[in-house]
């Protein structure tokens, strides 16, 4: 709580601490340890606020860039490079909140519980106020894997309704949670 509180600006902080606070009550909710759900929600968007041309510079230097989106649209690597720091300069070895962090902007295939959790409680955070966020809420309550798989579909129809290009990890998250929770392909 301190790195975070220390390194972001006080509306990121926010939004981290809203994000915990969802984290910890889903972690209750669905079983999970609350501990480890609000450690990694506090930890996820310590580097969101590094400028992007340098968030560039250090994925490129860490090995980090699998697709040419990663490029084109850096405000993805955020997540992937507090993981790779937290492994490898901080000594952090809880592979599933090092993969919570990574994923929790695009998602992935083949998610946990943990990993569902965070992507999940960035987006549906209390102080989140788009029209649908109540429904992503209450999905989310209802069953982490398919209010995960709504919150998905969320990002989707908003980045296809704001022309965004669409990261292939979202479309393989959206694809891996379709299959998983009974939907096909
Ligand atoms: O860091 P936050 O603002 O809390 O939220 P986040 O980590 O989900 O990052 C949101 C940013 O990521 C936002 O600028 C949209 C972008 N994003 C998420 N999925 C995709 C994406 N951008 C593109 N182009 N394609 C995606 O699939
Ligand atoms: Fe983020
Ligand atoms: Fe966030």
């Amino acid at each position: 709580m301190d790195l975070a509180g220390r390194t972001l600006s006080a509306r990121r902080f926010r939004h981290t601490l809203g994000v915990a606070s969802l984290a910890e009550d889903l972690a209750r909710r669905h079983g999970l340890d609350p501990a480890r759900a609000r450690y990694a929600a506090l930890l996820h968007d310590l580097a969101k606020e590094i400028p992007e041309k340098q968030q560039v510079c250090l994925a490129q230097r860490w090995h980090l860039i699998r697709y040419s989106e990663d490029e084109s649209c850096p405000s993805v690597l955020h997540g992937p490079l507090v993981s790779y720091w937290l492994a490898n300069c901080c000594g952090l070895a809880d592979r599933d909140i090092l993969a919570a962090i990574a994923h929790h902007t695009l998602g992935a295939p083949n998610m946990s519980r943990l990993e569902m959790l965070i992507y999940s409680a960035d987006l549906a955070e209390p102080g989140r106020e788009f029209p649908q966020v109540d429904n992503l809420r209450q999905a989310l309550y209802h069953s982490l894997e398919k209010g995960t798989l709504t919150c998905v579909e969320h990002t989707l129809h908003y980045l296809e309704e704001s022309h965004r290009p669409i990261h292939p990890l979202t479309r393989l998250t959206h694809e891996d949670l379709r299959r998983r929770h009974g939907f096909g392909t």
